[in-house]
């Protein structure tokens, strides 16, 4: 494959620098070959054995890291709209899966869909993410709580960066919810998640683990079980940890040096001073916070403080955030949780990427993956300030332009 280059367009490295937080260059120049940037900076810059190689034009369009979406449950079975009914009427997300409903009616949907069910509904909401400049996709199972349908959806999850050009880390959420089969037994249902764990590692199934740390979910000793079996097999971990109150979760996860712990909307400080020692990431997720209606805001002066890097994500799922687009959640992130456009659009690059311990992409610099989302946008910043518009012009996945989006000049 021999060497191109992008010119006429602006780049966001996402490298910040002094003055410059972003690390913009204006007029810059972008090298690349396969799967890899050799170079970027200033077009006058460009180093004379590059001059010749073959040029791509960008038209002034701003350019970005590929956006990373670092938390979903994509793949999913049924709808829950009869539940937002309940919802709009008064029942809390609290008592309707404490009635039985919630989650476990998405387990039951997921259960008894088929493979290529699940891959088509899956399908159209990658696409949605995909049109927006998205390379890389976190995607949690936790809609099966039985290891065949633990393994359907992963499966179908790994699939999916077959038929679309997209990354696709896969994370093992068993402990997503307390399967029915298992009423009053949390104990006995953690002892098969972890027996579902090795099993679905040895598949190679499985890239992280995580768990939802809950009053509704599991305790901390359940949580710490699973935590133990990850890093027996050298999984990373991550944590749904503090969303509906205070269990002291996020100290838990940053003691055993989790990737990122998500939510966060009763995170304490304590538990921030343990994240920020760990190098937790906090993923902040403004869909579920918008759609469940809540009005606690994480505590974003106490994590930047404490110096953790924040990240953003859609937590595409059917119960608390129905939603495929990341640019609605830089509008949201900065309007409901007051993120300034810098550390949202970090949020869903290079915070994001260390939130999947993806060390190879989030940033625009010689090495890195050759992941770009080209934009017709003014400035950086508008990505966060515009909002139900579509801004991407083109993506540049692994080196080669994105079937579904070539570039528009
Ligand atoms: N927290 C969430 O916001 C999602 N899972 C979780 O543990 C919601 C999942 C759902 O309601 O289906
Ligand atoms: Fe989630």
């Amino acid at each position: 494959m021999s060497p191109q280059v992008l010119i006429d367009c602006q780049v966001a490295t996402m490298i910040p620098q002094p003055e410059n937080p972003l690390g913009m260059i204006r007029d810059a120049a972008i090298v690349w070959q396969g799967e890899q940037l050799h170079w970027v900076g200033r077009r006058c810059d460009l180093p004379p054995q590059w001059t010749n190689a073959q040029l791509h034009e960008a038209a002034g369009a701003w350019v970005t890291p590929g956006l990373i979406d670092c938390h979903t449950h994509l793949v999913w079975g049924g709808s829950r709209s009869q539940e937002f009914r309940l919802r709009l009427n008064g029942a809390s997300y609290e008592e309707i899966a404490r009635a039985g409903g919630g989650i476990i009616s998405t387990v039951r949907a997921t259960r008894a869909a088929s493979d290529s069910e699940l891959q088509e509904a899956a399908l159209k909401r990658l696409d949605s993410l995909l049109a927006e400049g998205v390379t890389t996709v976190e995607i949690k199972s936790g809609y099966g709580l039985e290891a065949e349908t633990e393994a359907k959806c992963l499966r179908v999850a790994r699939n999916l960066a077959k038929v679309r050009e997209v990354s696709i880390c896969t994370t093992f959420l068993g402990a997503h919810a307390l399967a029915p089969e298992f009423v009053n037994q949390p104990d006995a249902y953690i002892d098969t998640v972890l027996s579902m764990l090795s099993e679905l590692y040895n598949e190679g199934l499985v890239d992280a683990v995580d768990v939802f740390c809950e009053r509704i979910g599991f305790s901390l000793a359940q949580t710490e079980r699973v935590f133990k079996a990850a890093r027996n097999l050298n999984l990373p971990i991550k944590l749904h940890a503090e969303q509906l109150s205070d269990s002291h979760g996020a100290a838990l996860a940053a003691r055993y040096g989790a990737l990122s712990c998500d939510h966060l909307e009763w995170l304490n400080e304590e538990s921030a001073r343990a994240m920020s020692q760990a190098g937790t990431v906090a993923v902040l997720l403004p869909g579920a916070y918008y759609f469940l209606r809540e009005t606690r805001v994480p505590p974003v002066d106490l994590l930047r403080a404490q110096g953790i890097p924040i990240a953003l994500s859609t937590d595409c799922n059917p119960g608390s955030s129905p939603c495929n687009s990341l640019l609605l959640m830089l509008s949201m992130g900065c309007t409901l949780f007051r993120l300034t456009p810098e550390e949202a659009l970090t949020g869903v690059t290079r915070h994001a990427a260390r939130a999947l311990g993806c060390i190879d992409r989030g940033i625009l610099q010689t090495g890195a993956r050759s992941d770009l989302a080209l934009w017709d946008i003014d400035h950086p910043s508008d990505l966060c300030y515009v909002f139900g518009q579509h801004t991407c012009r083109g993506t540049l996945y692994g080196g080669a332009w994105r079937a579904t989006s070539t570039l528009k000049v």
